[in-house]
Order: structure tokens, then sequence, then C-alpha cells
């Protein structure tokens, strides 16, 4: 009887042990993604990173409760040591994005995320600021791979693309990488690169009428903290969904203000001044 409980007992936890080995040698999945943001990009073909030089990037995500935004799997919560935020130059930090990854056989929902942060020169790094971003509980295998920003529209790789736990490269700002949906991002000098103005992050840019972007600059540069005069020409300092250029300033008149870029981006893609625009990602 004694014997056989040490036997049983014994068993239990090679079994334990093996599935624990298991996991080990599976040890996830990784993706070294290159995303460019329109707002920020400067014409030297790295991104400004005024956020961070003013010190307004926060030190845990911003998208969960962000609406339009949703953790899956292991994402939500993400937190980053300040010191990565010291890192100035090409891989200094521009803001935090969302990946995500998708089975082909559930597309609308996906199957893990992750906030992450962005480099200057477009690399999407994990939360120390360097390394490629890691899913650790999603196995191996083919995947859809999402790129979101909190007032950019995202995009997503036509095809699912393997990935293991060394790193894949997936360079969302290449000519050639095909794109989910039509006309998913802007070509920019011949780097693509994502469409600015999504200020209230309805994954739509829309100029005027209904749910129009506007109206989340306008609100948020009336109500800022400072403008008790409720001045419209206002420069509402802040870590802002509505600052589309992302130079710290949510401005709706005068120069540098939010508008003017989604006014351009919309003549450049349309010939109109205020086309709409949708992200391609199904939902
Ligand atoms: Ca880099
Ligand atoms: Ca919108
Ligand atoms: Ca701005």
């Amino acid at each position: 009887m004694k014997i056989n409980y040490l036997h049983k007992t014994c068993l239990a936890l090679a079994v334990l042990f093996a599935t624990s080995l298991n996991l080990d040698a599976n040890n996830g999945v990784r993706v070294s993604a290159k995303v460019l943001l329109s707002g920020p990009l400067a014409p030297n073909g790295l991104m400004r990173d005024a956020l961070r030089e003013k010190g307004l990037l926060p030190t845990t995500e911003p998208y969960s409760g962000l609406q339009g935004f949703q953790h899956f799997g292991e994402g939500g919560g993400e937190t980053v040591n300040p010191a990565v935020f010291q890192v100035t130059g090409d891989n200094a930090i521009v803001d935090w994005v969302v990946l995500e990854l998708r089975k082909p056989s559930s597309i609308g929902t996906p199957v893990a995320t992750k906030a992450v942060l962005l480099q200057r020169d477009g690399d999407v790094v994990d939360t120390d600021g360097l390394s490629p971003v890691h899913f650790t509980f999603v196995k191996k295998g083919k995947y859809h791979v999402s790129v979101r920003h909190r007032n950019h529209l995202g995009v997503m790789t036509a095809a699912a693309i393997q990935l293991n736990a060394t790193a894949t490269q997936i360079n969302f700002s290449s000519e050639s990488l095909e794109l989910w949906g039509t006309n998913g991002s802007t070509n920019i000098g011949g780097k693509m690169a994502l469409w600015l103005g999504d200020s209230n992050h309805d994954k739509k840019v829309i100029q005027q009428g209904p749910g129009n972007d506007f109206l989340t600059l306008f609100t948020t540069v009336l109500y800022a903290t400072g403008n008790e005069a409720f001045n419209v020409n206002f420069m509402a300092e802040g870590y802002f969904t509505a600052d589309t250029n992302m130079d710290g300033y949510a401005v709706y008149l005068g120069p540098s203000n939010d508008r003017s870029n989604v006014f351009l981006q919309s003549i450049a893609a349309t010939g109109s001044m205020n086309a709409g625009l949708q992200e391609q990602i199904p939902d």
C-alpha cells in the first residue's frame, strides 16, 4: 500500500516535470516587427519622440480601458522601467503600440495581444525597449499579425505567418508586404506608414459629421487643464489621442494644429478634403 502510494506520487511528479520541460521547450513565439506612424514621421525617415522628451509617455500601457481596444491572452497591464524612456537617438521610444496575433480559423478575434514599444526607426520592441516581442504562452504556428496604435489605423498581414521561438521579421513599412484589405496604409516616399488622425479611436478617420475625430480634438483643447477661458487656440500639452502629429500638444487652430495633417492626408489619398478612412483589420 505504502509503496503503491509512493509510486503514484513519483509518477505524478515525473509527469509534472515533463510538462514543465515541454513548456520551456516551446518557449512561446517572438515577433520582430517594423512599423511607421505617419503622424510623427519626419522627412529623415525617423519618427519624432516628443512625447518621450516631454516626459508624457506613461510607464503602464495605455490601451487597457481605451475604447476600441481589447486585450487577449497574456496582453494588458504591461509596464516599463522608466530608464527605458531615457534612451535617445534612433532607438528612442516614440510610443506604446499593440501587437495582435490571430489564427486564420478565427480571424475576427486575436488569440493574444501585447502592448509593446515603438522605436524612432520603426522597430517594435518588447517592454525592455530592445528585444523582439515575446508572446510567452503562444504556441508555434501560423498567425496573422497586426499592429495597432492609439490614434492611427492599425494594419494586419494578409497572410498568416509562421511564428517560432526565434523572432520572425515582419516589415510593415515595406511596400512589398501584403496587407489585409485595401488601402491599409499610406505610401510616404516609398515607405508604408499607418494612417493618422483616429483621435476618437473608433477605427475610422472622419473629418465631419457624426463620430468625427475633430470633435475629440476640439473638446480636448477646450477642456484642457489650464484653459480656463475655453480658448479654442489653446495648446493643450499632454498625452492625448487628439495629438495626431504626436508633438505633445493637442492644437485645434493655429500653427502646428492637429487637423491640417488629416486634411492633407485625405487630399493625397482621395483628392477630397473630407474623405473617410477605415481600419483594415477584421472585427
Ligand atoms: Ca532600432
Ligand atoms: Ca475616428
Ligand atoms: Ca499635436
